[in-house]
């Protein structure tokens, strides 16, 4: 714990009431509350007057990321000398009077943030609010939302302040969302810091001074949430109980999809289905570009290019192809347009500082802006989701809400092309709301599906994002390209927003600008099999670059990575459903279930699928070889392309993997339990016709496998398999909750690492083994299946 610093004394009085401590002296308050079992947190606020009153003004506050605000355990509070401490939920907040500094501690002992400096500012143009945290030196930091570099941030700093990056590097800052929560890694023990602070910020995580992770607000306050581990899944959990869960996606989502900045008209989206079907390749969904528009006003169609909208999305449906149409924030300026009348005449619009509606120019020109900080701006726009949902649609891509502007009228200097830091959105300033802006807007599509096709679960896909963005809409990562380079830092990318409570983030498959390759395209599928979803997306002027664009080996590579990742449906579908329950990312860094493993901090090119499957795809070109860090202490089965091989590799140490392009490294641990499916041209249900269990005996075998209709909100069934390998015999236990009959004739397994032998199988009629596995096919009622083998 480091010590108090020397400062003037800052804060003298103090009173509890309900669940929050207030402590005043001459210019800033400080709250202490806890609002959750082992979540502390600490406002900062400025008070010119604290002195002069005996109560300091402290304004109510709105959270754009949906924290609720009068929930809250009641704190001891026990002054000794300067320190003052509230104890509750776990927690301790020690707040040392003379200098204002405080730190927080858990009931263990363990010093989770220690506050060595603060200035809350006033929200003056000029001044800013700051504080600064001690930073451990062995700490990694990680997540803090959509970022570049390394999982590991320490050494890196960011601003918060979402930006159309077109197209982004692998050195880029600001990028599009905005998520200012860390999860810290120290010594194997994780805790968080969330700083719930729409208004403009930067971090440094060490990197000017080395002990100090620095935040800075253009606001006048700071609102700080430190959470407790022990386990990183823990802070997860409890950032999601402050900020929402993600809802479970629909199946369909998952699959692979295909989208082109260029496809122009139902003729096109027709094509690409059929290019799809005619190669024999997976497709579930096409997304449609902006093209669709009637010169770019929401919620029209072009009517030469899509005579008929109902008929377009009724016949992708019945090829199993769900269309998934982009959704811009500008509205045109057009007197006579529905939508821009409406706005108008209701008041719905972002202004300037003058007062007057705010002009700017996007796709549409002149275009204006709906403000979707306000409630009664997303029921609106919320109501426009019927015009889609009439029509069979029930996912939305909403782009360009950062909110993008390419110029605005009347601010010739309008700078990082967005509107004026002095527009207004009601009573605030862009300055404080700009980072929330995609927040309403994918409330307001979700609110829509949600109820003008209530039967079907609405994805929604955002670009722009603040905390909290899980509840509404999933991020892609914007505007990549179409290099190697990005392909590597989509893997940090993705698990820094899982690691940040957005669990079904994915990056353009191929990448979006320039031009692709074949070889680039194949190993992008491969490393891609566990993004949330599978997107391959290019824009306008490069070359098109759907799976059958470069010829052989490359398409027959390609379908083959789509039918594993169809083959990894019934998995995936669980994870998801795991990611909605328990705020567990679908692509998981090494470092969330191996946080004490050495390297798993620094392993930005593997990634988890669950607890037991591990995927190191290849991310450089020509490389036909890499390292893979295989964390913990139990042994891991080679299983590439999820064909159960000879290699076993013992846990804490790298292995070397051979992979030729078609071939993608994967690992299972031992004990580890996957379900698997046969490929399909597209998903229908989540009720697997095709069960296989990929099943790595050891010492504790544990999976789980989670049905249901794949789409809206009908019976679900979980199955849990456990067991154990002792010496020679393996024990195996099924079993089922919930209220959904399953009828397929059999599961299949395919147990590997076990010993030599012959093999008897008690509770199944049929087994064989060959050179890699034992296969068993096992009744449809089984619960309790035992392999014994003979040497
Ligand atoms: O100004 O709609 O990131 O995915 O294809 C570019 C056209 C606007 C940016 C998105 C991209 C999309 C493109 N959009």
């Amino acid at each position: 714990m480091p010590p108090f610093p020397a400062m003037p004394v800052r804060l003298g009085a103090h009173v509890l009431e309900g669940h929050t401590l207030r402590v005043w002296g001459a210019t800033d308050v400080l709250t202490v509350s806890f609002p959750l079992e082992g979540v502390a947190r600490v406002r900062a606020l400025p008070d010119w007057r604290a002195e002069t009153l005996t109560y300091p003004h402290v304004p109510p506050k709105h959270s754009f990321a949906g924290v609720p605000q009068d929930t809250g355990l009641t704190p001891d509070v026990h002054e000794d000398g300067p320190h003052l401490t509230a104890r509750a939920g776990g927690l301790s907040v020690t707040v040392d009077r003379a200098s204002g500094a405080w730190i927080i501690t858990n009931d263990a002992g363990d010093p989770l943030a220690a506050a060595l400096d603060w200035r809350a500012n006033g929200g003056s143009d000029r001044a800013r609010s700051t504080l600064t945290l001690h930073a451990p030196a062995r700490a990694a930091y990680l997540g803090f939302g959509e970022k570049v570099g390394p999982l590991d941030k320490r050494g890196l700093s960011f601003t918060f302040w979402n930006t159309d990056c077109f197209p982004h590097h692998t050195e880029s800052d600001p990028l599009y969302a905005s998520i200012p929560f860390t999860t810290r890694l120290l010594d194997g023990r994780a805790s968080g810091v969330f700083l719930d602070e729409t208004w403009r910020m930067d971090v440094d995580v060490a990197r000017t001074h080395p002990h100090e992770l620095r935040w800075a607000s253009a606001g006048p306050s700071l609102d700080v949430y430190v959470i407790d581990g022990p386990h990183p899944t823990d802070v997860l959990r409890r950032y999601a109980a402050l900020t929402g869960h993600a809802p479970l996606p629909p199946l369909w989502a998952l699959g692979a999809a295909q989208s082109r900045w260029g496809y122009e008209s139902e003729h096109d989206l027709t094509h690409v289905i059929r290019g799809y079907r005619e190669r024999d390749l997976p497709l579930d969904s096409v997304y449609v570009d902006i093209e669709y528009m009637d010169a770019f006003k929401v919620w029209t169609f072009d009517p030469g290019r899509f005579p008929d909208p109902a008929r377009t999305v009724r016949d992708a449906l019945a090829h199993g192809v769900h269309l998934v149409p982009i959704v811009d924030p500008g509205v045109k300026q057009e007197a006579g347009y529905r939508v821009y009348d409406e706005a108008v005449r209701d008041d719905h619009l972002v202004r300037t500082a003058r007062g007057d509606v705010l002009v700017g120019e996007v796709w549409p020109d002149p275009a204006v802006y709906p403000d979707f900080t306000r409630d009664e701006v997303v029921a609106w726009w919320a109501e426009q989701h019927r015009v889609f949902a009439d029509l069979g649609i029930t996912g939305q891509w909403n782009d360009m809400n950062e909110p993008a502007a390419f110029s605005v009228r009347g601010d010739p200097a309008a700078e990082g092309k967005t509107l004026p830091n002095d527009a207004r959105h009601g009573l605030r300033t862009h300055l404080e709301v700009h980072n929330a802006y995609a927040n309403g807007m994918s409330a307001a599509t979700r609110q829509g599906y949600a109820r003008y096709a209530p039967h079907a679960r609405p994805w929604v896909l955002t670009r722009a994002a603040y905390a909290g963005i899980q509840k509404h809409a999933t991020l892609w990562t914007g505007d990549n390209t179409s290099t190697w380079s990005h392909l590597a830092l989509s893997l940090p990318m993705i698990m820094g927003l899982g690691l940040s409570g957005v669990p079904f983030a994915a990056a353009d498959v191929g990448g979006f600008h320039g031009d692709t390759t074949g070889e680039l395209l194949t190993r992008w599928y491969q490393a891609a099999v566990g993004y949330a979803f599978l997107r391959n997306h290019s824009a306008k002027g490069s070359v098109m670059q759907e799976p059958w664009r470069f010829g052989e080996p490359y398409l027959s590579v390609i379908r083959d990575a789509l039918r594993l990742r169809a083959r990894l449906l019934p998995h995936l579908y669980t994870l998801a459903w795991q990611a909605a329950r328990e705020a567990l990312p679908v692509m998981r860094p090494v470092a969330l279930h191996h946080p004490d493993d050495p390297h798993a901090a620094h392993d930005d090119t593997t990634y988890l699928l669950g607890d037991a499957l591990l995927v190191a795809p290849i991310l450089h070109a020509g490389h036909t070889r890499r390292l893979v860090n295989l964390p913990g202490a139990r042994p891991w089965a080679a299983v590439f392309n999820l064909t159960p091989g000879t290699q076993v590799h013992p846990g804490g140490h790298a292995a070397v993997a051979d992979a030729a392009l078609d071939t993608l490294p994967l690992y299972l641990r031992a004990g580890g339990a996957v379900p698997l499916t046969e490929p399909a041209p597209h998903t229908t249900t989540a009720r697997w016709a095709h069960l296989t269990w990929l099943i790595h005996a050891g010492d504790a075998v544990h999976g789980a496998l989670y049905e249901d209709d794949g789409d809206g909100h009908g019976p679900h069934r979980l199955t849990e398999l456990t067991g154990a390998l002792d010496g020679a015999t393996l024990t195996l236990t099924r079993t089922t909750h919930g209220d959904l009959a399953v009828d397929r004739p059999h599961d299949t397994l395919v147990l590997l690492g076990l010993p030599d032998g012959d093999v008897r199988v008690t509770g199944a009629a049929h087994w064989t083994r060959d050179a890699h596995a034992v296969h068993v096919t096992a009744p449809a009622d089984w619960t309790t299946l035992t392999v014994q083998v003979q040497a």
